[in-house]
């Protein structure tokens, strides 16, 4: 059996059931009673970004052999439990570099040029009565990158596409690269007008962007964040954007979603986006081929295409 832990995509769902027994938890209305009854029966789990599998899952279930993630992030799976019994899991990491990186730039863009603004004008017919207020340039602007793996570097390669130096924070400095190294967040978003979140999501970078690092970004900074929610200090954020001491923000990603904080909602200098980066059809059908495809493999008792642990 397959438990699969939300609903995340039909094309992975409708294979799934097509090839395993495959069960739905979130249509469980018992959920102890599901595990009581299926506890030696489900060898895999299909997770996501929103639903992992903790510590207590992974005892409830001694079958399991698997653990394959609809996703790059692996912060909802409990990986050092995984590891202690043996527990394969598996994530969807470079078929989403691409769709991440853009969406980054997308966010810079609709927010330094107010393009979410500038729809809502034309759509209310107020271009009648005169232009639009003048918005901020990006071309040329200092980008601070939080972490330069693969999306991190993606997001590099395309702002330096608009002639932007870029600057990085990483736990070691990369040789070879040619960005600006930072040793701390801080100096980091000193040196930077645009700060972008593209670490992975661990006990180190949670409340990465703190209150601090915020301030040092400044009133004409912006923050930037496709990593996870966490990664920044949600409620220090919002007060300083409405205080004016944080310049404006591009959030794909929030610490409770979905829920969003609802003082964000009034602020002009805000993007909001439904944790999208990832959600093309194209990238969620290769991200599903993964998932299937490391499955497969591991019941084939063949080498796994994306293995982390
Ligand atoms: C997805 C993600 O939104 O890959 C990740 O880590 O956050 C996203 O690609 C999510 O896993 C899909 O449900």
């Amino acid at each position: 059996g397959v438990l699969m832990m939300c609903p995340m995509n039909s094309y992975l769902e409708n294979e799934l059931q097509k090839r395993y027994n495959l069960h739905r938890f979130w249509t469980c209305p018992e959920k102890s009673v599901f595990l009581e009854t299926h506890r030696n029966s489900i060898r895999a789990i299909v997770g996501n970004a929103s639903a992992g599998a903790d510590a207590k899952l992974i005892d409830d279930l001694p079958k399991l052999e698997i653990i394959s993630s609809f996703s790059v992030g692996l912060d909802k799976i409990d990986l050092g439990k995984c590891k202690e019994k043996g527990i394969r899991v598996t994530n969807t990491p470079e078929v989403l570099t691409e769709d991440v990186a853009d969406l980054a730039i997308g966010l810079i863009l609709a927010l330094l040029r107010r393009l979410c603004e500038c729809d809502r004008y034309v759509r209310s017919g107020k271009w009648k009565y005169g232009d639009f207020k003048l918005t901020t340039k990006f071309s040329g602007k200092s980008v601070g990158i939080i972490g330069l793996g693969r999306i991190g570097a993606a997001i590099a390669k395309r702002a330096q596409g608009f002639n932007c130096p870029i600057n990085y924070y990483s736990r070691t400095e990369k040789p070879d690269v040619g960005y600006k190294y930072y040793p701390t967040v801080v100096e980091l978003a000193q040196n930077s007008d645009i700060l972008v979140v593209a670490c992975a999501l661990t006990d180190e970078t949670r409340h990465i962007v703190n209150r601090e690092v915020m301030d040092a970004l400044g009133a004409k900074g912006v923050l930037i964040n496709i990593g996870r929610g966490p990664h920044v200090d949600e409620k220090e954020m919002v007060k300083a954007l409405t205080e004016g001491r944080l310049g404006g923000a591009g959030l794909d990603v929030f610490e409770q979603e979905p829920h969003v904080p609802e003082e964000l909602f009034g602020l002009e200098n805000v993007v909001l986006v439904p944790h999208v980066a990832s959600a093309t059809v194209e990238t969620r059908t290769a991200m599903a081929d993964l998932v299937l495809g490391n499955l497969e493999a591991h019941f084939a008792g063949k080498p796994l295409l994306t293995q982390v642990v």
